[in-house]
């Protein structure tokens, strides 16, 4: 028996995000963002699902702040819908959308759970992207404008922020691959969305820190430990590289002021439009490391359209370990491999595990009771292996897991269910999960013995 404990002072919590639990999509004001645009354009999300009602989380708040209590959770990270407080994604703010966030903190803080608060989870104003996107160095500073009114209207009760949701993820997903909003497969215009984002970054950092210097900023990044798919000096290489683009191609910038090695023929700063003085500008040192971490990638040398002269193996880079329902590889060593790495390159920064979860399709049984016994497995196995890098020196401050209630999974639709608590979208009725009740009684304790 081993007895798994994490130090004092621990945040134990969730992660949501806007667009996946909300709804409530054309209500109070609110403007049309690239999710709306893109889900309700046939033949994008599995079975046509969309974030329209959701889990009617806009109306739904004080009953799902309510279920965190009673789980005795202490940190729920969330994020804000820029389309709710500028509906074209510029202008004076929307009242009623910055009221909705102030009732949700006000309701969390009254159950004595810190808020902490992603401004940017992939919603984009419909009107920004139709300007451009992204891609448009414009949408930088309409960020940062953004950044500063949400500042000023919640930084009194809000202490902790992320800047960005898993920007390698919707750049990507959104301008290369094209598989989330707002669709496009451009390798022109993702190369300069990245750049624009980390602009973004930099500008919102700032403008939030002269509003309140003492004030918690981070960013939450997808990380994937990259193993090399074998032991050659060329897929060893070809690791490295996609490690720089995966994994520190945001953080990178931020941190250091610079951009990753991560193509094959060296920088691509002239098609970034990366201009005079920008490496400064893109700087943003965070007070916090926020990792989003579900699985490894084994990386294998190949030429390959983008120029980074690497692929995941099989496509995929999953290897022979056991599958999660959405079929995603389950390693939870991967966890303790990104939090040393980022630990040993950064030189120790403050962690925060902003999201670790995985999906499984059990439901009730006769008597209403949901058994996910493989969730808390998973759970059990990722938190040992943190607890690991923790006693080897990583200064990690929480983990939230993904996610409090089953959700709308992007391209997924409702088909994936990460959730700890059971939601039936018929009725709306919430059932934790019997790994809720196991995660509220690691929290109680701070920490499980297995
Ligand atoms: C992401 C997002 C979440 C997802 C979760 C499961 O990582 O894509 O941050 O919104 O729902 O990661 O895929």
């Amino acid at each position: 028996m081993a007895h798994v404990r994490f130090p004092e002072g621990f945040h134990w919590g969730t992660a949501t995000a806007s667009y996946q639990i909300e709804g409530a999509w054309s209500q109070d004001g609110k403007g049309e963002s690239i999710w709306d645009r893109f889900a309700h354009t046939p033949g994008t999300i599995k079975n046509g699902d969309t974030g329209d009602v959701a889990c009617d989380h806009y109306h739904r708040y004080a009953e799902d702040v309510a279920l965190m209590r009673e789980l005795g959770l202490t940190s729920y990270r969330f994020s804000i819908a820029w389309p709710r407080i500028q509906p074209t994604g510029r202008g004076p703010a929307n009242t009623k959308g910055l009221d909705f966030y102030r009732r949700l903190v006000d309701e969390l803080l009254a159950a004595g759970i810190r808020p902490a608060a992603t401004l940017y989870h992939w919603d984009l104003p419909q009107a920004l992207e139709d300007a451009g996107g992204w891609p448009n160095r414009d949408t930088a500073g309409r960020f940062a404008d953004y950044a500063e009114i949400v500042m000023r209207a919640l930084g009194d009760r809000v202490k902790h922020w992320m800047i960005f949701n898993e920007p390698a993820i919707f750049t990507t997903m959104g301008y290369l691959v094209g598989i989330h909003a707002p669709g496009r497969r451009e390798l022109d215009a993702f190369l300069r969305a990245t750049h624009t984002v980390n602009l973004a970054h930099g500008q919102a950092f700032r403008a939030m820190k002269a509003h309140d210097a003492s004030t918690a900023i981070g960013t939450a990044f997808s990380m994937s430990a990259c193993e090399p798919a074998s032991d050659t000096e060329a897929d060893r290489a070809a690791a490295e590289r996609w490690h720089g683009f995966v994994n520190e191609w945001f953080l990178m910038p931020a941190l250091r002021g610079r951009y990753p090695d991560a193509f094959r023929d060296g920088p691509r700063l002239a098609e970034m439009d990366v201009r005079e003085g920008e490496l400064e500008a893109v700087r943003a040192p965070l007070d916090f490391i926020g990792i989003n971490l579900y699985t490894r990638t084994r990386i294998e040398a190949a030429d390959d359209d983008w120029g980074l002269g690497a692929r995941p193996a099989g496509l995929t880079g999953w290897g022979d370990g056991p599958r999660t329902d959405f079929g995603w590889e389950i390693w939870p060593d991967a966890l303790y491999a990104m939090v040393k790495r980022v630990t040993e390159d950064y030189d120790r920064p403050v962690i925060e595990i902003t999201e670790n979860g995985c999906s499984y399709a059990d439901g009730p049984d006769e008597t209403g009771a949901i058994d996910d016994a493989r969730r808390i497995a998973f759970y059990r196995d990722y938190l040992q292996a943190l607890s690991r890098a923790i006693a080897e020196g990583a200064d990690v401050r929480g983990y939230h897991a993904w996610t409090l209630i089953d959700n709308f999974e992007w391209a997924e639709g409702f088909a994936q269910r990460f959730g700890l608590v059971h939601v039936d979208f018929e009725t709306q009725k919430r059932t934790p999960k019997a790994s809720a009740h196991w995660f509220a009684e690691v929290a109680a304790k701070n920490g499980f013995e297995t």
